[in-house]
């Protein structure tokens, strides 16, 4: 789809581009049926780039750095989440990128997670060459890299990396044959036709990303964008029904903000073609609605889990 037929979408009557939604959700999907991955960070804070949103950059935030966890205590969270309904386990580290002698330890842990029967996902940042392929032979399924937001907004938000830079790291994880989750954030202050252009540059994409995270911002304190203005919650929908509409066949996932949000809100986001959720109390440093809310929200909707 173009940025033109896009920024249409995002125009239409909110009743008009939902009914779009589900129709294309329907063609594609079990409009029921939502998978769920838990999150764990296996390194948390210390990371050397200054992205606006994130509480774990060394220049800004509020968390304390710590050094990378053990493998026996990520694949005790591994298990656990398996027992509370998740099918994939994904976990995020804070780096430019690893270092080869990091990815020892995660290519241990992501062979030790696969052999428990769930999902693999990762998100360490920039990856060098070979080591999509490292990843690869331990069992990754998916590596989670987000273009974050649009081209023209990035620089307001990143000075230390570039979004060029990520599209590097998204054509390796594609050439190694691993599964490419990458979205964006939005409500970080970015106008509509910025939100256009995010969904553009994703659905652009060949081919389009197998997942598409939407986080809603979650303002961090200590982070320059903790005061940003919160976005209109219709609006959050309509870049969850534009992101449906644009890339029929991936996974969209409510991300991070779903703790904040009403469970009517959540609906509608279910509603516009969301079939993807982060499962457990935690998102990496910032929190999640738990399990039981999800599970009491499942039924009041006749949900049912993938
Ligand atoms: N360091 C790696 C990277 O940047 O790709 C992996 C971890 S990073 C925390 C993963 C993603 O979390 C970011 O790309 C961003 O989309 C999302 N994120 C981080 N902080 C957020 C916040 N406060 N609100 C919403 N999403 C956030
Ligand atoms: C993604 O797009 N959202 C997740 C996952 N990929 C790694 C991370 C959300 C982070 C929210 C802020 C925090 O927990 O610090
Ligand atoms: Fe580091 Fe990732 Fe946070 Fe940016 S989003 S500061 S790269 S952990």
């Amino acid at each position: 789809m173009t940025t033109t037929e896009i920024e249409a979408l995002f125009a239409l009557p909110f009743a008009d581009l939902i009914f779009r939604a589900q129709q294309v959700h329907r063609a594609h999907f079990d409009a029921n049926a939502i998978q769920r991955s838990t999150l764990l960070s296996v390194k948390t804070g210390g990371c050397s780039e200054d992205c606006g949103y994130c509480s774990q950059s060394a220049r800004h935030g509020e968390v304390e750095r710590e050094s990378l966890l053990d493998v026996a205590e990520v694949v005790a969270a591994a298990r656990a989440a398996k027992d509370k309904g998740a099918t994939r386990f994904c976990m995020g580290a804070a780096w430019k990128g690893p270092k080869d002698k990091d990815l020892d330890t995660v290519t241990e842990m992501v062979s030790a997670v696969k052999g428990l029967g769930l999902e693999t996902c990762v998100t360490l940042g920039m990856l060098k060459a070979g080591q999509a392929e490292r990843l690869r032979d331990a069992g990754l399924d998916y590596y989670n890299h987000n273009l974050d937001t649009a081209p023209e907004f990035y620089g307001q938000v990143i000075s230390t990396h570039s979004q060029a830079d990520r599209f590097a790291t998204l054509d390796r994880v594609r050439t190694a044959g691993i599964k490419v989750c990458c979205g964006g954030i939005v409500g970080m202050g970015e106008t509509r036709k910025s939100r256009v252009s995010l969904i553009a540059e994703l659905a652009r994409m060949e081919p389009p990303p197998d997942s598409v995270p939407i986080n809603n911002l979650v303002p961090m304190p200590g982070t320059p964008l903790e005061n940003a203005p919160p976005l209109d919650p219709f609006e959050f929908v309509r870049t969850i029904a534009a992101a449906r509409i644009s890339m029929p066949a991936a996974f969209v996932r409510l991300s991070a903000g779903r703790q904040e949000m009403s469970d009517e809100l959540q609906a509608l986001c279910f509603l516009a073609g969301a079939n993807s959720i982060f499962h457990g109390d935690k998102l990496l440093t910032a929190g999640n609605p738990e399990a039981a809310r999800d599970e009491a929200l499942f039924e009041r909707l006749g949900l049912t889990a993938i």
